[in-house]
């Protein structure tokens, strides 16, 4: 056991799996876009394949929190076989989200199968996590060159606008059915302006084929308003990408460039992302190449929290790797804790299914993952209830206080269920170690034990 342990915390700093960005480590997950809706932070990712060699992305992930440290994993509710029209199983590209009279709206961006030219599409259904429909059976725009990366957004009267655009930027109103535009596609047609997109950059034009000098805007807009000001963030510089940002008093410009928020992303070439304010917080989200096996093609969501500066610009943002330093809530561990929830973990799958019901798989000795703000209250549980399906002998969940190689306070040795589908609340008791205190906030790690290869699924767990 000790040597196992060993192993696991030298492959666990090796790989700075204790920092807490990037956010989701179960899968790469690039291009994050968060959405608040209630007391909930909804992230709806891209996904690039583990072994992608270049962009290699199928289908659209869901993750939310509600204390900004813990994530948990809300589906695959969309793929390329949701749109029809899209070339199948590849260019699941970037997307985003949004809410509107009970109705989610997601916005992405693909490839249509009959021009092979970029297009948008979206997918309606009645909760973020679905099921979705393509209610247009074919894109939401025309199909054009450079056509990616949708942003929605809904200003306070209540028109809602769809920007995007590589290497050129569009946007539509929308109609108040969210699925059909309101008159002509624009074209935002000072990108060249250096007082309103920074300055150019000599970069390839790949539609003319050639090195030349153009505009700082690249791709990935992110578009929202504060204090009545309009701000566009984006993805900036060619390649490598930075992430730079202009403001407007007016939706339709001009706008006026307000410089770099973030460097170029840590063994990523592109990086893409979005602010957001959750509980009075404000904080911009990312993607780098930062997890194990992670680069360019295998990128993964991060977030760091900023404050504007007080004349309403955006600051510059550095990277770390503890990402939010203080939760914005605490997990409840007397209620079921969905295993697929975490605030780091190492070595592990979720499934990658639609629906809401999920679990956690891949699951190999050693592998471990962490909880941060885990609020036990002034009780002393007695029991950790793991609800887990598996065929084999000799599995365990070891339950770790504070650190990965903090006490252990319960042991449940799970007894084989017949299958990994008939998943079994297995109990284990908690013993505290002596000066061991439980009560209050602590940060909370499952080990993983067993013999060879997958060892079991993982549901759910709770205390009680
Ligand atoms: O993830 C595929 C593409 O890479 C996105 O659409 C761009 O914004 C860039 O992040």
């Amino acid at each position: 056991m000790k040597k196992i342990l060993f192993a696991t915390l030298a492959m666990a700093s090796m790989s700075g799996a204790f920092a807490q960005n990037p956010i989701i480590s179960t899968w790469f997950t690039p291009d994050p876009a968060p959405y608040v809706h209630n007391d909930t932070l909804y992230l709806f990712v891209d996904h690039d394949e583990d072994d992608a060699q270049y962009f290699k992305m199928k289908d659209w992930m869901l993750y939310s929190t509600t204390d900004m440290v813990n994530w948990t994993y809300r589906g695959t509710p969309i793929s390329t076989a949701t749109f029809g029209w899209a070339t199948q199983g590849d260019k699941a590209w970037a997307s985003q989200a949004i809410e509107r009279n009970g109705k989610w709206y997601w916005y992405i961006c693909a490839q249509d199968a009959k021009s092979g030219m970029d297009a948008i599409g979206v997918a309606v259904a009645d909760s973020p996590s679905g099921p979705y429909k393509d209610p247009l059976g074919k894109p939401l725009s025309a199909p054009g060159f450079g056509y990616i990366d949708p942003s929605v957004f809904i200003d306070d009267d209540g028109q809602a606008y769809l920007f995007w655009g590589n290497n050129g930027l569009w946007y539509a109103r929308l109609n108040d059915d969210m699925v059909s535009f309101d008159g002509d596609v624009i074209e935002v047609t000072s990108l060249n302006d250096e007082n309103a997109f920074g300055p150019l950059v000599m970069k390839q034009d790949y539609r003319l084929n050639k090195r030349m000098l153009k505009t700082n805007y690249e791709e990935g807009p992110w578009v929202f308003k504060r204090n009545g000001t309009y701000y566009l963030v984006y993805a900036a510089g060619g390649v490598p990408e930075h992430m730079a940002y202009s403001t407007s008093d007016n939706i339709n410009g001009p706008w006026k460039y307000g410089g770099r928020i973030m460097d170029e992303a840590e063994k990523s070439f592109t990086i893409h992302g979005g602010s957001v304010n959750f509980k009075g917080r404000d904080f911009m989200f990312y993607h780098n190449g930062m997890l194990p096996n992670g680069d360019g093609f295998r990128r993964a969501s991060c977030v760091e929290e900023f404050k504007f500066n007080d004349d309403g610009s955006i600051p510059h943002i550095p990277f770390t790797r503890h990402g939010v330093a203080t939760p914005a809530g605490t997990l409840d561990p007397y209620k079921r804790v969905e295993a697929e929830t975490m605030a780091s973990g190492f070595g592990l799958k979720t499934d990658r299914k639609a629906g809401d019901d999920h679990y956690l798989t891949s699951i190999n000795n050693g592998d471990w993952l962490r909880l941060r703000a885990v609020d036990f209250g002034d009780r002393v549980p007695r029991h950790f209830k793991a609800c887990v399906g598996t065929a084999k002998e000799g599995s365990a969940i070891q339950l770790r206080l504070d650190a990965l190689s903090g006490p252990v306070i319960a042991t449940v040795n799970i007894v084989p269920t017949g299958g990994v589908d008939k998943y079994q609340l297995q109990s284990a008791e908690i013993v505290l170690p002596k000066g061991v205190d439980l009560s209050g906030v602590h940060d909370v790690y499952m080990l993983f034990q067993g013999g060879e290869g997958e060892l079991f699924d993982f549901d759910y767990w709770t205390v009680e």
